[in-house]
């Protein structure tokens, strides 16, 4: 029989802004998920608690401070990896300071949305104006989900809607640039 891998604990943080509708990714520069956009977090070091953590590298990555709320616990597995990725995701909604860049991360706003979906892509090819007037109020490029870890569009809409969520993917291999493959995934 194998083993299961042991988990790597992780932090992974999403700051939005309602009334402006943007939100803040970072482009990381270098070592695991080089070249991906993702929310600002890392692994928790012994002696601080998950939440310490998560504003530790908040603050690292992006240099700004957040009131953050604990949204989501993800477990992605990758065959053959030694360890599997316990991911702790925050949300928060007001901030303070400037976002900066830092060695390993490049902090930008993008326009806030949903990843495309069916059904997303359906109602906009039917509403073209209104799509048209939210691009014009809002001229930050739109988020790119297609350079980001794949599991996001499986549990980003339920974080946006404050919802609580839990979930497991299995990745045929975890990849450093975005073109990981899902083996199964489950997300509620
Ligand atoms: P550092 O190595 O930079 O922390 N992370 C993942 N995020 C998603 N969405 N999917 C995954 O599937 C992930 N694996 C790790 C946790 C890595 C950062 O990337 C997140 C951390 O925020 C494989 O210290």
């Amino acid at each position: 029989w194998m083993d299961i891998p042991r988990t790597k604990l992780y932090t992974n943080v999403f700051v939005w802004d309602e009334i402006e509708r943007k939100i803040l990714l970072g482009y990381k520069k270098r070592g695991f998920g080089m070249g991906l956009y993702n929310g600002f977090g890392g692994k928790v070091e012994s002696g601080e608690t998950v939440s310490e953590a998560a504003l530790r590298e908040l603050k690292e990555e992006s240099g700004i401070s957040a009131n953050i709320v604990h949204c989501g616990t993800l477990l992605f597995f990758a065959k053959g990896e030694s360890c599997a990725h316990l991911v702790e995701v925050f949300r928060a909604t007001s901030f303070a300071g400037d976002p900066t860049e830092s060695e390993e991360m490049r902090p930008d706003w993008y326009a806030l949305s949903l990843p495309d979906s069916d059904e997303n892509s359906r109602t906009r090819k039917q509403d073209p104006f209104e799509e048209a007037a939210a691009i014009m109020s809002n001229d930050l490029p739109s988020i790119p989900f297609d350079h980001m870890w794949p599991d996001v569009p499986l549990w980003f809409p339920l974080m946006l809607s404050e919802k609580r969520f839990i979930g497991r993917v299995d990745f045929a291999k975890f990849k450093d640039d975005a073109t990981g493959t899902l083996k199964d995934a489950m997300v509620k």
